[in-house]
C-alpha cells in the first residue's frame, strides 16, 4: 500500500475498542487520511472517537452490511481496514443472529465493494477461529492450524475468514487477514473480561469468574495489535494471513489476582460464578511468521505494567464508562452471568 500523504483509510467499526486505538496509533505514525464506518452499536460510542475528529479523520454512521453506503466508502478510499463486528462471546450464546449478520453478511458486503472497485483490504481475525488448546498442550496456534470454533461468535468471525480467502482467490482482490490474540487498553467495553473486573473493584463489587478461573488467555497491549496490522497493511504479503501475539499466557484467575493486587484488595476477593456454555480452555498464538516476515515486535513486554495504566485510565475516566456498566451489569444479572 502506498506511504504517500494522501492515502485515505475507511477504517469500519473504528469507534469500536480496537479500531479506535489503531485509528490514534495510524494518526501518531503516518500522515494518513481516515474515514470511520461504525453503526454505534452498544460497542461502539462516538465520544471515544470525538476528539480525533477533524481535517485528517471523518465519522460516518452505517452498517457495513448497507451495499448502497459502502460501495461509494470504498471507492474513495485506498485500503479498507476491517475491524466493524459483533465481538462479544457471551451476547452470541444468547442471540447469534446479529453475528451472522455483520461478521458473516456484513463481511461479504464489504468484499464485494471492495472486489467492485480494487481497494486494498486488511480483514481483523481472532484466534478463536482455530477453537482451543488443553492446558496440558504446549502446541500454539499458528499459520497452518485449521479453523475449529467452538463457539457462535468464532463460528461467524470462521466464516469471515474464509469469504475473505476465497475472493483472494476466486477474484483477486488484493486482501490479508490477521488473526489475534486477546487485547487490552484503553477504551474496551466494559462487558468485557478485563474492564468489567476493573470497574467492578473500582465500583466495590467482587470482579466474577467464569467456571474454575483456569482459562488461559494470551494478552497483548491493543497498541501493538496496532502496531501489527498497520505492518501487514503497508508490507504483508496479498492472500497471506498472519497471526498476532505477543506471548502474555495468563490464567483468568491469575489476571483477576493481578487487578485486585493492583488496586490494594485481597488477592483472593473474587466470586467464582457460573461457567460459561463451550468455555475455550486456553488460547496461544506462535507470531514467528509476523516477526520474521515483516519484523514486527511488541512494545508493551510487561503486563503487570500495562495492565496497572489501563486501571489507571479506567479510574480517571469513569465518565466514558459509567452508564455503560449499570445497563452491562443489568443484561449480565438477566442472562445470569
Ligand atoms: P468492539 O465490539 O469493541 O467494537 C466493534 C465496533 O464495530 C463497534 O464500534 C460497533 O459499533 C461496530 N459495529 C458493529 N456492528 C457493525 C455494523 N454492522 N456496521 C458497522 N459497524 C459495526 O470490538 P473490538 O474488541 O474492538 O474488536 C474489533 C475487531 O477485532 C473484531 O473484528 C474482533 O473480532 C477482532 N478481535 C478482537 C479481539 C479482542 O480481544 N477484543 C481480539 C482479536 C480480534
Ligand atoms: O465476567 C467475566 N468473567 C470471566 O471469567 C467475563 C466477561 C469473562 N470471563 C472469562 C471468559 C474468558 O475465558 O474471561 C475470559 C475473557 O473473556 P472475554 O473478555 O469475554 O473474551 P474472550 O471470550 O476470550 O474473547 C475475546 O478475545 C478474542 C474478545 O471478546 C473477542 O472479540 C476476541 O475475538
Amino acid at each position: 500500500m502506498s506511504e504517500e500523504a494522501d492515502t485515505r483509510l475507511l477504517v469500519t467499526g473504528g469507534a469500536g475498542f480496537i479500531g479506535s486505538n489503531f485509528v490514534r496509533h495510524v494518526m501518531g505514525a503516518t500522515s494518513h487520511d481516515v474515514t470511520i464506518l461504525d453503526k454505534l452499536t452498544y460497542a461502539g460510542r462516538i465520544d471515544t472517537v470525538s476528539d480525533l475528529l477533524g481535517p485528517r479523520v471523518r465519522f460516518v454512521l452505517g452498517d457495513i452490511g448497507d451495499a448502497a453506503l459502502v460501495s461509494p466508502l470504498v471507492a474513495e478510499s485506498d485500503a479498507v481496514v476491517h475491524f466493524a463486528a459483533e465481538s462479544h462471546n457471551d451476547r452470541a450464546l444468547h442471540d447469534p443472529r446479529p453475528f451472522v449478520e455483520t461478521n458473516v453478511v456484513g463481511t461479504f458486503t464489504l468484499l464485494e465493494a471492495v472486489r467492485a472497485h480494487g481497494a486494498r483490504l486488511h480483514h481483523v481475525s481472532t484466534d478463536e477461529v482455530f477453537g482451543d488448546l488443553a492446558y496440558d498442550d504446549t502446541a500454539r496456534f499458528d499459520e497452518r492450524t485449521a479453523p475449529d470454533p467452538s463457539s457462535p461468535y468464532a463460528a461467524s468471525k470462521a466464516a469471515s475468514d474464509l469469504l475473505v480467502k476465497a475472493w483472494v482467490r476466486s477474484f483477486d482482490i488484493r486482501a490479508t487477514i490477521s488473526n489475534c490474540s486477546n487485547n487490552y487498553g484503553p477504551y474496551q467495553s466494559v462487558e468485557k473480561f478485563i474492564p468489567r473486573q476493573i470497574t467492578n473493584v473500582l465500583r466495590g463489587r467482587r470482579p466474577q469468574l467464569y467456571g474454575s478461573g483456569r482459562n488461559v488467555r494470551d494478552w497483548m497491549h491493543v497498541d501493538d495489535h496496532s502496531s501489527a496490522v498497520l505492518a501487514i497493511l503497508e508490507n504483508g504479503t496479498i492472500g497471506e494471513t498472519y497471526l498476532v501475539g505477543a506471548d502474555g499466557e495468563r490464567s483468568n484467575r491469575r489476571v483477576v489476582e493481578l487487578i485486585l493486587e493492583l488496586t490494594g484488595q485481597p488477592s483472593d476477593a473474587y466470586d467464582l460464578v457460573a461457567d460459561r456454555p463451550g468455555h475455550d480452555r486456553r488460547y496461544a498464538i506462535d507470531a514467528t511468521k509476523l516477526r520474521d516476515e515483516l519484523g514486527w515486535r511488541p512494545r508493551h513486554r510487561d503486563f503487570a505494567t500495562g495492565l496497572g495504566q489501563v486501571i489507571d485510565w479506567y479510574r480517571a475516566n469513569e465518565a466514558w464508562w459509567a452508564a455503560d456498566k449499570d445497563r452491562v451489569e443489568r443484561y449480565y444479572a438477566a442472562t445470569e452471568r
